[in-house]
């Protein structure tokens, strides 16, 4: 389905798991667009316009309207886009917050204690980071549990809000395992994520928007070391 006459541009870069969050939120509705790869180290004057504020990706722009921030687009694509594909957000109140709650428990914990593993300034806080993220993964799998009732997804049988904010990460989460060999969702720990992730895997839209591991592993290292290089200036 396209945007019913609707003009929808994407400004994004290619392995960003915000990016990825809403290229999935996309794919699920059936939506066409237009996609502009930024250059962050050169960013657009699209792009500056458009998000003056944070002068971050993504940056959705509806009929010349910029949307930003990538759980503010997903939320936004399933209210203009009610009637193509699954509904992201359940209809309940209360199951609603729940979600938005989990989405920002996705990012301000796990993805940040995750970040912390990564990016730590000393080996203590990246063992911290670890912990972290381990503790924020074990929540995660109570929360699915709770949520899902036994279904494969957040959403039940169909993706949901927080499947796309979670699955945004899968790319990132095989990399990690590639690179050192670390499963962030495993049987021993969570048993129900595990199966999520593989059964997240198979989905045709997931598929289609998902960026190539063997790139994201080399694109990891050279971030890696900028980071490095920029904390050994300060
Ligand atoms: N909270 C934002 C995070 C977006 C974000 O951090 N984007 C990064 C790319 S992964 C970016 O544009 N960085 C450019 C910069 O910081 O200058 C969201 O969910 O959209």
């Amino acid at each position: 389905m396209s945007g019913g006459g609707d003009e929808l541009k994407l400004l994004g870069m290619w392995a960003s798991p915000f990016v990825l969050r809403v290229k999935l939120a996309l794919s699920f509705k059936g939506l066409s667009y237009e996609y502009v790869e930024e250059d962050l180290k050169n960013k657009s004057d699209l792009l500056l316009r458009s998000n003056p504020v944070q002068k971050k990706v993504p940056v959705l722009i509806h009929n010349g309207k910029p949307v930003c921030e990538s759980q503010v687009i997903v939320q936004y694509l399933d209210e203009v886009y009610s009637a193509a594909g699954p509904t992201f957000l359940p209809v309940d109140p209360y199951e609603r917050a729940m979600a938005r709650f989990w989405a920002a428990f996705i990012d301000d914990k796990f993805l940040a204690s995750w970040l912390k593993a990564g990016r730590g300034k000393t080996a203590e806080e990246k063992a911290e980071g670890v912990k972290e993220t381990f503790a924020a993964v074990e929540t995660l799998e109570g929360a699915f549990k709770e949520i899902s009732k036994g279904k494969p997804f957040f959403g039940g049988d169909c993706v949901g809000y927080l499947d796309i904010a979670l699955g945004a990460l899968v790319a990132w989460m095989h990399t990690a395992e590639v690179r050192h060999g670390i499963r962030l969702f495993d049987a021993s720990r969570s048993p129900l994520l595990e199966k999520w992730v593989e059964h997240f895997n198979k989905l045709d839209e997931f598929v289609a928007v998902m960026p190539n591991i063997d790139r994201l592993v080399e694109h990891a290292k050279v971030r890696e070391a900028e980071v490095a290089a920029a904390a050994a200036n300060n």
